[in-house]
């Protein structure tokens, strides 16, 4: 019998591949995609066509779609993605943020019981490091005390304790991944890493002038998300249901990602400055091609994130170093610099 499994966030970088290291398992994959005024799905467009893979309308704002679709495609697992994922973006819209990123799981939880599966369907829920916030321990792992520090983490959090509520009260095996930053070619373009990779494709090809960036000294653990949705599966494939934090155990800051990012772009950056008047000038030309802009700041800001994935290593047999940080970089920067060559042919 072939397992079903349930994305939603089907179209964004982790339900991407995840759809696609299903399918490879030997999954009937059901993605639930929003309605939208252009139906180019560019993560996903590949898959369609595949006889085990299914698209379903839904909404995680929708209580009635999400009872639809759970009650029709009756999942072995669900892997709940879907999420206003955008820290920054939370502090615009913090009560859409609330909705989605807090109720949206609550929803999933009922909807599921409604359903009649509870006994039956195991569920990820994608937490995230943003819960360790203004951290209180450095590295950070299962144990560490939360403290979200954006209207994001805090809707995080909600959807972290709700998890664990199902699983104590109904004896549910839901589950959370408590992921650290993940990125790849297919992450969205305002998150720090890819605005980095494309604008050094773009700048090195003549196409843009300069990078605007916020604070260059936010320290993150940076994975590959190709390897991380290995994990998601992992962890429901586990004997008991527990929750994972998943990084690769290093650390960089935001203007050692641009200066190794630039540098497969073919500029090299010295740095010249402090704070907002930091600069990062082209070595070779003198021109200066990064520089600070208060726009990029939030209000609270994470600063110092780094994981300790000894359990997951441990106890799932996950290898949290199977993509270093350099050939992240490099992956990233090649595929932007094939993607600009391309727009420059047009
Ligand atoms: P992403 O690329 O931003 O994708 C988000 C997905 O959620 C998209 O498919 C989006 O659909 C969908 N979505 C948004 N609002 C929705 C709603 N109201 N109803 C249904 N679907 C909705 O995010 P990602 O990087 O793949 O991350 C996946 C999950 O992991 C998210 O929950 C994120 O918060 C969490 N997470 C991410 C990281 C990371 O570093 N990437 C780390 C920790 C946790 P559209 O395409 O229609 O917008
Ligand atoms: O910011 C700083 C920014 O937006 C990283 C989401 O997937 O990972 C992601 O959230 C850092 C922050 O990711 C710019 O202030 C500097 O300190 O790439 P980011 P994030 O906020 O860490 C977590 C784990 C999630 O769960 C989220 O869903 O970089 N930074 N300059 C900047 N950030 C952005 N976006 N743009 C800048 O210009």
């Amino acid at each position: 019998m072939m397992k079903v499994a349930l994305i939603t966030g089907v179209t964004g970088q982790d339900g991407s591949y995840l759809s696609e290291f299903l399918l490879e398992k030997g999954y009937e994959v059901y993605g639930m995609i929003r309605r939208s005024s252009t139906e180019y799905r560019e993560r996903i467009n590949h898959l369609e066509g595949n006889t085990h893979f299914h698209l379903k309308y839904g909404d995680l704002s929708d209580s009635i779609s999400l009872v639809k679709i759970i009650g029709e495609c009756r999942p072995d697992e669900i892997y709940n993605l879907a999420a206003q994922s955008h820290v920054g973006v939370s502090f615009d819209v913090p009560e859409y943020t609330a909705d989605v990123v807090a109720t949206g799981v609550l929803r999933v939880l009922e909807a599921v019981r409604i359903c009649g599966l509870a006994e039956t369907c195991r569920i990820y829920q994608a937490s995230t490091s943003e819960l360790f916030g203004k951290v209180e321990e450095v590295p950070q792992r299962e144990t560490t005390p939360f403290h979200p520090y954006s209207p994001y983490a805090v809707a995080k959090q909600y959807g972290y304790w709700i998890i664990k509520e199902y699983r104590e009260a109904y004896n549910m095996f839901c589950c959370s991944g408590i992921l650290f930053n993940h990125e790849s070619e297919r992450r969205g373009e305002t998150f720090v890493t890819r605005k980095i990779t494309l604008a050094a494709a773009r700048i090195a090809a003549g196409l843009q002038d300069k990078l605007y960036l916020g604070n260059l000294s936010s320290l993150r653990d940076w994975g590959y998300a190709k390897d991380y949705v290995e994990c998601m599966w992992l962890i429901l494939q586990n004997e008991k249901p527990e929750d994972f934090v998943i990084a690769t155990g290093v650390q960089h800051s935001v203007r050692e990602f641009a200066t190794l990012a630039f540098h497969h772009a073919g500029i090299d950056l010295e740095w010249q400055g402090d704070g907002m008047d930091e600069k990062g000038i082209d070595k070779a030309t003198g021109k200066v091609v990064v520089e600070v802009s208060p726009e990029f700041y939030r209000p609270t800001d994470v600063v110092n994130l780094w994981g300790d994935p000894t359990k997951a290593k441990t106890e799932l047999g996950w290898n949290p170093t199977k993509t270093s940080f350099e050939d992240l970089v490099r992956i990233m920067v090649e595929y932007d610099t094939k993607k600009v060559a391309l727009e420059k042919n047009i």
